[in-house]
């Protein structure tokens, strides 16, 4: 083949990706409660070897372009839209009505907010430094943003404390750490209260997001356990308006089967918010796109999250590659990850209704009776009967790849 000319690119790509056929339409992706990220689609590609491959991209640009695909809710970090000197003054007030304006126009809504207490030089030393006017700052920007959140009409507000830790052991006290650090989610939670009450809304849901290590060697609340943990450990003030915004590759980062650390998060009642990429365990946080490592793995988590009627949002938190051009995030990246999602989601329905797996469920609760006496007596009474968890994997294997339509490979 000749080499293809820059200006044939992109028609090419096109080409193909219409080839692949199965695309939902922005309709049907609307039906579902899937939020884009403005730092997702803005992501250059660039990373500490990396310098970026993209140009900026500003919010009108991701709207317009996450409206097209019919993604029907947008995400920021307050610094993603509003440089750091410019939160608090007129000019945020400018932006974000420049923000409510394009959403409004493209046919999206806020879903939620988050602050970025991670990258400025200023929490060099985490939002909960010793320096109390540091922690100081760290408040106000919380506050700050829970007030943007209402602006704006979301209902979530997300915190990652990727800072929160430590490179050299020894140089912070962690538990006047966490106690700095709540008293920060608490002066949120109070704000939220008073705005919501002034504007006849309801308060957020204030989210955690854990994450094992990045950009701290040792972070103090690394995983959605250690999150529980901290919410119920006394140090909040409003407990009830505090969960979790557990991330698919960040429980995968430490090596957690992430069904059952959704299942421990269902259990408390905390399972507010859901940010879904994919990647490989014990390694770095590479934000794949939905299903592209893992589609067995994922379909099993949806699977748990239909069964338990979960219905908040699915934060698309995806780092498209520095491989993929401007042209392509909105081409490719953002509508194959969600309709990937979609396709899942649908068929995480087809498993729940299947009559072999229900059947095998129904089989396996029923056991097969025995002595609950005579540990032998139990172990032969269930013996034939425990084949079925293989059966089931086997059966969940078929669903993904189709065979249980009556899909072939020849031989
Ligand atoms: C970082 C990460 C963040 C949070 C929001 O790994 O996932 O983008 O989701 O700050
Ligand atoms: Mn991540
Ligand atoms: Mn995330």
């Amino acid at each position: 083949m000749k080499p293809v000319p820059p200006a044939k690119q992109q028609a090419l790509v096109a080409r193909l990706t219409k080839a692949c056929g199965g695309g939902y339409s922005p309709k049907q992706r609307r039906k579902y409660f899937l939020t884009g990220p403005q730092w997702a689609a803005a992501y250059e590609g660039h990373a500490l070897f990396h310098a970026p491959t993209r140009r900026p991209v500003g919010y009108e640009e991701v709207i317009r372009e996450y409206g097209k695909i019919g993604i029907g809710y947008w995400a920021t970090h307050d610094t993603d839209v509003i440089a750091t000197p410019d939160l608090g003054t007129a000019r945020q007030d400018e932006t974000v009505a420049g923000i409510k304006k394009a959403l409004k126009k493209h046919g999206l809504q806020c879903s939620m907010v988050t602050t970025e207490t991670f990258h400025h030089a200023v929490f060099a030393a985490s939002p909960a430094a010793e320096a109390p006017e540091v922690r100081e700052y760290s408040k106000w920007r919380l506050t700050n943003t829970v007030r943007i959140g209402h602006e704006l009409g979301a209902q979530f507000a997300v915190y990652w404390p990727g800072s929160l830790g430590y490179q050299v052991q020894g140089a912070v006290e962690e538990t006047n750490t966490l106690r700095w650090y709540a008293e920060g989610l608490n002066a949120a939670c109070e704000a939220d209260i008073a705005i919501a009450r002034e504007n006849g809304r309801p308060t957020l849901k204030h989210c955690l997001e854990a994450k094992p290590f990045e950009p701290a060697a040792q972070i103090l609340l690394p995983s959605s356990d250690a999150m529980l943990a901290f919410i119920f450990s006394g140090l909040l003030k409003h407990p009830d308006m505090v969960g979790l915004n557990p991330e698919y590759l960040h429980e995968l980062m430490w090596g957690a089967a992430v069904r059952a650390a959704l299942a421990r998060a269902l259990l408390c009642n905390k399972l507010f918010h859901f940010d879904i990429n994919d990647g490989y365990p014990l390694k770095h946080d590479v934000d794949i796109g939905v299903g592209l490592v893992n589609p067995l793995d994922w379909l099993n988590v949806l699977v748990m999250l239909r069964t338990h009627a979960y219905n908040g949002p699915f934060n698309l938190d995806y780092k498209p590659p520095r491989t993929t051009s401007n042209q392509g995030v909105f081409s490719v990246s953002f509508p194959t990850t969600v309709d990937r999602f979609i396709t899942l989601w649908e068929m995480a329905g087809e498993v729940s209704s299947d009559a072999v797996i229900s059947q095998a469920y129904e089989a396996l609760r029923a056991g097969g009776g025995g002595d609950p006496r005579d540990a032998a007596s139990l172990a032969e009474a269930n013996r034939e009967l425990l084949t079925l968890h293989e059966l089931i994997a086997h059966r969940l294997f078929q669903i993904l790849v189709g065979a249980h339509k009556g899909r072939i490979y020849s031989v």
